[in-house]
């Protein structure tokens, strides 16, 4: 894993963050014996368990400095860096921010989200098997580049993924999953568990709404069926429509957690 800080050229090693293996399930319907896919179920647990105590320290820390920390979920390409583009410079520099950004590779989004005078840190992960998700250790190594007490708002663009990142607990205070209309209404009911754990839904691209086949409120009620209470913003990054409500909703959220 690769990181390094956007601005300052910093650059930091995978050891740096004394990553744990992550492994996925037991490789569903893999061929192997009974005991050996209980095994495998158990390294993943202990995986979860190591990341869980991290997050923890990291909420502890983040709570101590004031810090609300948000995390991004989405595929790749639903919008995540423009619409943090876009929020940043609605909130910024009233609202004091640093961003960590996660891919597999490159740092085209660390580029983009540069220049609203935040902070930002690009993660990459290919160099050490492509990680699909970020996890608690590499926060709190990444988080290590900021001074906590000049931010108030901390926002980490995930890998993109609908799936793993779901299951990685970061000591965010809240999770946001955007689902762009290209995407298909469908995807809230193949991919539950992410629109289970996060706190809202950003609809993204909704400008592209006359050019597609897509029944809007279809994928309003596939969100719903998964997350009933899931507050919904119909949002364009392109043309900022939405914007307001999604600025209004965040702004409360920190607000009454700090
Ligand atoms: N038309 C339209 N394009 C968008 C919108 N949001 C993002 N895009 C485009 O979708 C592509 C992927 O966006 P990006 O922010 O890189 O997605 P990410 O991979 O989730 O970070 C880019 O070409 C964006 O310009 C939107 O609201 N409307
Ligand atoms: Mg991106």
């Amino acid at each position: 894993m690769l990181a390094f800080m956007h601005k300052n050229q910093r650059y930091f090693h995978h050891k740096d963050f004394q990553k744990p293996h992550h492994s996925h399930s037991g490789g569903g319907g893999s061929v192997g014996s009974k005991n050996t896919d209980t095994r495998e179920i158990k390294i993943v647990r202990k995986v979860l368990d190591v990341n869980d105590t991290i997050a923890h320290q990291n909420r502890k820390l983040f709570r101590e400095k004031g810090v609300f920390v948000i995390n991004v979920m989405s595929s790749p390409g639903s919008g995540k860096t423009a619409i943090l583009v876009k929020t940043l410079s609605h909130i910024t520099p009233k609202i004091r921010c640093a961003v960590i950004v996660g891919d597999i590779c490159t740092s085209n989004d660390a580029d983009r989200l540069a220049g609203f005078g935040a902070p930002v840190v690009q993660i990459n992960t290919d160099a050490f098997g492509g990680d699909c998700h970020l996890a608690a250790h590499v926060i709190r190594t990444a988080a290590g580049n900021f001074n906590l007490d000049e931010i108030d708002l901390l926002i980490i663009e995930n890998l993109g993924n609908l799936v793993c990142p779901a299951e990685f607990d970061m000591g965010e205070n809240l999770r946001i999953v955007v689902l762009s209309v290209t995407e298909g209404e469908d995807k809230p009911l193949k991919y539950p568990l992410m629109f289970r754990v996060c706190d809202a839904a950003l609809l993204n691209k909704i400008d592209l709404l006359p050019y597609l086949d897509y029944d809007r409120k279809a994928a309003v009620q596939n969100i719903l069926k998964v997350n009933p209470q899931m507050p919904i913003f119909e949002i364009s990054a392109k043309t900022e429509e939405g914007f307001d409500l999604w600025i209004e909703w965040l702004k409360q959220k920190r607000h009454k957690k700090t």
